[in-house]
């Protein structure tokens, strides 16, 4: 295979048309073209058409990889290498025109991920990584912050939307981080939450109920930037997004221990 690195820079402009594709329909959408997949879970032909776009170039970059994309609009094939997609991450904030939304693309080997993009198309800001190669922003180097306690961190999460069951456990852990952190954020895209531990902003994130396609291009920019990223129990392999905890490593351990606690 290709250099890993020269592969990314063509997921990279790949990202970017996507995105820009998307930013040019923000203006032109119309809500009540949404449909929608189940209960606050909407779609639109905005993200179909991204993921196909997307799909077509990304066959022609390694026409040997399957695929596993949020939309289906190519069939789930699990081979060596795998491309998990989320042509547009944060849909709902899509379609009322809030910030951020991004394009999510990530590539594993043997089911570890290899190369990330996550293009937050709102801000301009592309984020990258492949294995051994760092994690960037716009062509910058990022790292996680230098936070090393609950105490100093600001915290994003996802606030349950369609799977209740777990809802007043979430409500007790949400209070506890009000008390115990800098503050909780909620942004409505968790690639660009997790996007935000690589680079700094945010310190820790945690979310239930997400998708592979959601996670699998910001897990190689977050580890890449010095992070970690698992399920509530810590299990940091094949992550199918229904748990997600991800921090810097120096909160790692400490997230870990009140999610566990309040989950569980
Ligand atoms: P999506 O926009 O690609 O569906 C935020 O909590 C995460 O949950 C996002 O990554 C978002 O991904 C997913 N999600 C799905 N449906 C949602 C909804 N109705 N509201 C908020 N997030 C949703
Ligand atoms: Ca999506």
């Amino acid at each position: 295979m290709t250099d890993l690195k020269v592969i990314t820079g063509e997921i990279e402009k790949i990202a970017r048309e996507a995105g820009n594709f998307i930013k040019n329909e923000v203006t032109r959408f119309d809500i009540s073209k949404a449909e929608v997949k189940g209960l606050n879970n909407f779609v639109s032909y905005v993200d179909k058409n991204a993921e196909k776009l997307i799909v077509k170039k990304l066959s022609a970059l390694l026409p040997d990889a399957g695929f596993n994309t949020e939309e289906g609009t190519v069939k789930s094939e699990n081979k060596k290498y795998l491309w998990v997609v989320d042509p547009l991450d944060g849909t709902t904030n899509f379609m009322h025109g809030c910030p951020p939304f991004a394009v999510s693309i990530g590539l594993k080997e043997d089911s570890y991920e290899v190369a990330g993009v996550v293009y937050e198309i709102t801000a301009d800001e592309m984020f990258t990584a492949w294995k051994e190669g760092g994690a960037w922003l716009n062509g910058e180097r990022i790292h996680v912050s230098s936070a090393s306690a609950l105490s100093e961190s600001l915290v994003a999460t996802g606030f349950p939307y369609s799977d209740f069951s777990r809802l007043d456990k979430y409500i007790e852990l949400f209070t506890w981080f009000l008390k115990n952190s800098h503050g909780v954020r909620r942004l409505g895209s968790a690639a660009t939450d997790i996007a935000y531990i690589a680079c700094g902003r945010f310190e820790a994130f945690y979310e239930y109920g997400l998708h592979p396609w959601d996670i699998a291009a910001a897990t190689i920019i977050l580890r890449e930037a010095g992070g970690k990223i698992s399920d509530f129990s810590g299990n940091e392999g094949n992550l199918s997004g229904k748990e997600v905890v991800a921090a810097s490593v120096a909160v790692y351990s400490e997230i870990l221990g009140v999610v566990n606690k309040f989950m569980k």
